[in-house]
C-alpha cells in the first residue's frame, strides 16, 4: 500500500514539509503532486475537492484521502509505527504533542499566505500584480515567528531541566516536535527572523541537518523548488 501514497505538496509549504519529513523518516515511498501556492493552484476547484480549505498538504494513503498535517502525522504514526515519532510514555507523548501545537497552532496559522495577503490589504497602496503580501504582512509574520519560537526555546530549556538531553528537541529520539520545528525555521528565515538568540533551537537544527529524512524533505531538494 505504501507505494501508492500520493502527497499534494509545495516546496515552500511548511505543513507539506512536515509530512515529507515524516514519510522520509518512516521510509515510506510516495508520489508528489505539486500544487503551486504562488500561482494560487490551491484554490483550484479540482484541488479543493481534495482539501476544501484550499491548503496543502493533502495525502492519499491506504485508500483514504486525508488533510491537516498533524492529523496526517498521527495517522502515519499509528499505521506505520516503525521509526516512531512519539516517545513511549503517555506523559512524554503529551509533552511532544504540546510542542507540536506550539508551532501548528501558535505560529504557522499566523503567517499563512492568505493571512498575510489579508493583513496587507491597503486600498491606498494595492499590492503589485504577482505580489502576495507587503512589508506590513512580513512584519506581522516575523512578530509571531519571534514570539512563538521564543516560547519554543523556553520550552526546550524546561525539557532540559527535566533531564531531557539533546541532540533533538526531546532527547535522543527524533520526534514530531522536530518534524514541526525544522520546517518552521525555513519560514522564519524567509520573514527575516534573527534566529541567533535561539541557541537550543539552532542546536537541534544542526543535529538534524545530516539526517537522511531531513535532507530528502528539504525545500531545496524538491523537484518543484524555484528558490
Ligand atoms: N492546519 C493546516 C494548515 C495548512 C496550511 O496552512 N497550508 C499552507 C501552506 S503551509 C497553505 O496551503 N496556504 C495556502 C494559502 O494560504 O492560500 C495543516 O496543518 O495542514
Amino acid at each position: 500500500m505504501a507505494d501508492d501514497i500520493v502527497l499534494y505538496t509545495f516546496w515552500r509549504s511548511s505543513c507539506a514539509h512536515r509530512v515529507r519529513l515524516a514519510l522520509a523518516h518512516k521510509k515510506l515511498n510516495y508520489t508528489s503532486v505539486f500544487i503551486n501556492l504562488i500561482k494560487g493552484e490551491q484554490l483550484d476547484s479540482r484541488y479543493r475537492q481534495k482539501n476544501p480549505s484550499g491548503y496543502v498538504p493533502a495525502i492519499e494513503i491506504d485508500g483514504h484521502l486525508l488533510t491537516e498535517s498533524v492529523a496526517i502525522l498521527e495517522y502515519l504514526e499509528e499505521t506505520h509505527p516503525q521509526f516512531p515519532l512519539l516517545p513511549k510514555s503517555p506523559y512524554e507523548r503529551a509533552l511532544v504533542r504540546a510542542a507540536v501545537q506550539m508551532i501548528a497552532c501558535g505560529i504557522q496559522p499566523l503567517q499563512n499566505l492568505n493571512v498575510l495577503t489579508k493583513i496587507s490589504e491597503d486600498p491606498s497602496a494595492p499590492l503589485a500584480p504577482g505580489t502576495l503580501y507587503n512589508e506590513r504582512g512580513k512584519a506581522f509574520a516575523r512578530h509571531f515567528n519571534e514570539r512563538g519560537l521564543s516560547a519554543f526555546e523556553d520550552n526546550l530549556a524546561a525539557f532540559e531541566k527535566q533531564g531531557v538531553r539533546g541532540p533533538f528537541c526531546f532527547g535522543e529520539q527524533f520526534t514530531m516536535a522536530d518534524v514541526l520545528l525544522i520546517p518552521q525555521l525555513a519560514g522564519a528565515r524567509r520573514f527575516g527572523v534573527d534566529l541567533t538568540p535561539f541557541k537550543r533551537i539552532l542546536r537541534v537544527e544542526q543535529a538534524s541537518a545530516s539526517l537522511e529524512c531531513v535532507i530528502a524533505a528539504a525545500p531545496e531538494n524538491q523537484p518543484d523548488f524555484t528558490g
